[in-house]
């Protein structure tokens, strides 16, 4: 087996019904189903170099080497791909994010997806979407979700493997080219998703109901994705996103990743769709809101956006593909 140089891009994805609480923390396997979008343009860029005079994976993002929990998920997906490869040795990654970090889009489900792909590649293994959806998995949960373009669904699945919990293309993106903008609202978020994760699901009453929600939202959001209807799936999906902080506020710490200029777009957006504009929130464990429109209502959004407070800056991009090898420039 020849190891060489790779390199891949991978979209950030937003839930349209979310992931939140895991059966298995350290294969990242999920309670219940989700369904996401895959973002055009924005998301991480990965270039993994097989190296056989390092003693350790050397990961570096953004020109800053990875933080320590962030290298371990790393090397949880370069040891997976190099015990199927049957390799040995290690790897010089270096990745390189299209949006800035923290501007309200987290980085860690397109990053941990690109890595996934170009370390397949570069270790010479040939796998389906649906094992590389499984490898990116274990860098990080919504990664699986961003190895599929356009509507994508994550199945729980129920092997205790994990073999079963990936991502599929329901839709690709030409299917429904959805607008999107993403309210940057500042605050740093004071607890991780896992960690916060971990906690609701130990310590909210409504654990359960939550993760029926999302067994049941899925099925009625991938029914209005297949018949384009956007007013059931703006009703969908604003409900399971907050149903999943009202399930957060339950817990012990409560999360509260809401900052007022959250609520102010969250208010904006209703009244906007009340007034026939086809636009919908949903929004992630932090406080930036992200914005579903049709093409044609777009602009009235935006517009809208630009007059709230508090918004740091909007960012506006479309539904788009998903993961794929890339020339590396070697
Ligand atoms: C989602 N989030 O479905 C939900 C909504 C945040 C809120 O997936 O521990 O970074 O790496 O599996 O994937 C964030 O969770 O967590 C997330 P890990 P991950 O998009």
């Amino acid at each position: 087996m020849t190891a060489s140089r790779a390199a891949a891009f991978a979209p950030i994805n937003i839930a349209l019904v979310k992931y939140w609480g895991k059966r298995d923390a350290a294969l990242n396997l999920p309670v219940a189903p989700s369904l996401s979008v895959a973002l055009q343009e924005l998301g991480s860029l990965t270039i993994v170099q097989p190296d056989a005079q390092l003693d350790r994976d050397i990961v570096v993002v953004d020109d800053r080497p990875l933080d320590p929990a962030g290298l371990v998920r790393a090397e949880r997906v370069l040891a997976a791909v190099r015990r199927r490869a049957g390799a040995t040795g290690h790897a010089g990654v270096r990745s390189v994010n299209t949006v800035p970090m923290a501007r309200g889009l987290a980085s860690s489900a397109s990053g941990m997806a690109a890595l996934a792909v170009a370390a397949a590649r570069a270790y010479g293994l040939d796998l389906s979407p649906a094992e590389l959806s499984a490898l990116a998995r274990l860098g990080s949960g919504s990664a699986a979700r961003s190895v599929p373009g356009g509507f994508a669904l994550w199945h729980a699945g129920s092997a205790p493997d994990g073999s079963d919990s990936v991502a599929e293309c329901l839709h690709p993106a030409e299917h429904w080219p959805l607008r999107v903008l993403v309210a940057h609202v500042g605050g740093r978020k004071a607890v991780s998703s896992t960690a916060g994760m971990a906690s609701t699901a130990a310590s909210a009453p409504m654990f359960e109901a939550w993760t029926a929600t999302c067994r049941a939202d899925v099925a009625t959001a991938r029914n209005a994705i297949a018949a384009r209807d956007f007013g059931a799936l703006a009703d969908v999906v604003e409900c399971n996103a907050l149903r999943m902080h009202a399930t957060m506020l339950w817990g012990r710490p409560p999360l509260l990743y809401w900052q007022p200029a959250t609520v102010a777009v969250i208010h904006a957006v209703r009244q906007l769709r009340h007034e026939g504009t086809e636009c919908c929130f949903t929004i992630d464990a932090g406080a930036s809101v992200v914005i579903l429109a049709t093409a044609q209502d777009v602009r009235a959004v935006a517009e809208v956006l630009g007059e709230i407070a508090g918004i740091d800056e909007v960012i506006e991009t479309r539904v788009g593909p998903g993961a794929r090898v890339v020339e590396s420039g070697a």
